[in-house]
């Protein structure tokens, strides 16, 4: 059993090991690494991670782990940025962001593809999780942020993600008959005036199926005098219809207050890319800290289901 929150502390829990991947962990020469996403298979947990290289730019490396909290990263990058097929064009800035979701027994990975004009969504997936097939570029750009549904709905894939719109960042979700080609766009949560959530907000981890609806545990951003503060909280959709919120955390359920998530190449930042549940309920949510580090959070399933909406 987890302790019940004390009265002014984050729901979650941090692993008392943080930060899980450093910089000093990358076995070849980059700037930073942090949001990586978990994928779990027979051995363990892999966390696909989002390594910036010394020129500024992003790809992705691996990492494994056998219980998903003390991991190994490979010695060379797993898929680099396109540098000269149809996708080049548009990942001359870098690729970010991975999100993982097995569906119809299949590994996908929701990425940001950053060119030119900015970022854009993308999909691969991978059956060794070394090599990496492009699928498609399946947004314009400003979007990002793009999570899968592990299944269809209603005989559709889904997909929540982040465009800008009017100045501001909210989550909508759009629908597709074959991955590719989407659509029926629709808006399911904006910034909330007033909360912690009140700039900008984003799909963090790809959404979670309970008896209750679907779980998103999602980024909010604050603007301050200082600066923006990226936290995160969670969401209950309808699981027949999921652009119907059914409850949203009023207060975040993990913000930066350790310094690993306080100082770092983006400072007060706690931003989630996966998790993992296990089949006895427990959670581990793997959030990049300060875009300087991986760092692990735990807690139930059960436990964010009744108190992350107090
Ligand atoms: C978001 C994304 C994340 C990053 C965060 C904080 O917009 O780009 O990759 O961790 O900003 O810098």
């Amino acid at each position: 059993m987890m302790p019940r929150r004390p009265m002014g502390r984050d729901l979650l829990h941090r692993w008392e090991g943080n930060p899980a991947i450093r910089m000093e962990d990358i076995p070849f020469r980059a700037n930073t690494v942090f949001n990586g996403t978990p994928i779990v298979t027979k051995e363990g947990v892999l966390l696909l991670l989002r390594v910036e290289g010394q020129q500024g730019y992003s790809m992705f490396a691996l990492a494994r782990s056998r219980d998903g909290l003390r991991f190994k990263v490979d010695e060379r990058p797993v898929m680099m940025p396109d540098k000269s097929g149809p996708f080049a064009e548009y990942e001359l800035r870098g690729i970010e962001d991975p999100r993982a979701t097995f569906l119809e027994n299949t590994c996908y990975i929701v990425y940001t593809a950053v060119g030119k004009c900015g970022p854009r969504i993308a999909i691969a997936k991978t059956r060794n999780y070394v090599n990496y097939e492009r699928i498609g570029l399946v947004s314009e750009p400003g979007n990002k942020d793009g999570v899968l549904f592990p299944r269809k709905i209603k005989s559709r894939y889904a997909r929540l993600d982040r465009p800008i719109g009017g100045g501001r960042g909210s989550i909508w979700i759009s629908y597709s008959p074959d991955l590719l080609n989407w659509g029926d766009s629709e808006i399911v949560m904006t910034p909330r005036t007033g909360y912690w959530d009140d700039f900008r907000i984003g799909a963090s981890v790809p959404p979670i199926e309970t008896s209750q609806g679907w779980l998103e545990v999602y980024h909010g951003v604050k603007l301050t005098s200082a600066g923006a503060i990226y936290r995160i909280g969670t969401a209950l959709l309808d699981l027949d219809d999921p652009s119907k919120v059914i409850k949203r955390s009023s207060t975040p359920v993990l913000s930066p207050r350790e310094h690993y998530e306080r100082i770092g190449d983006v400072p007060n930042v706690c931003f989630a890319c996966g998790a993992v549940v296990d089949p006895d309920g427990r959670m581990k949510i793997y959030y990049g800290a300060a875009d300087t580090s991986i760092c692990v959070a735990l807690c139930t399933l059960e436990q964010v289901l009744t108190e992350s909406f107090d």
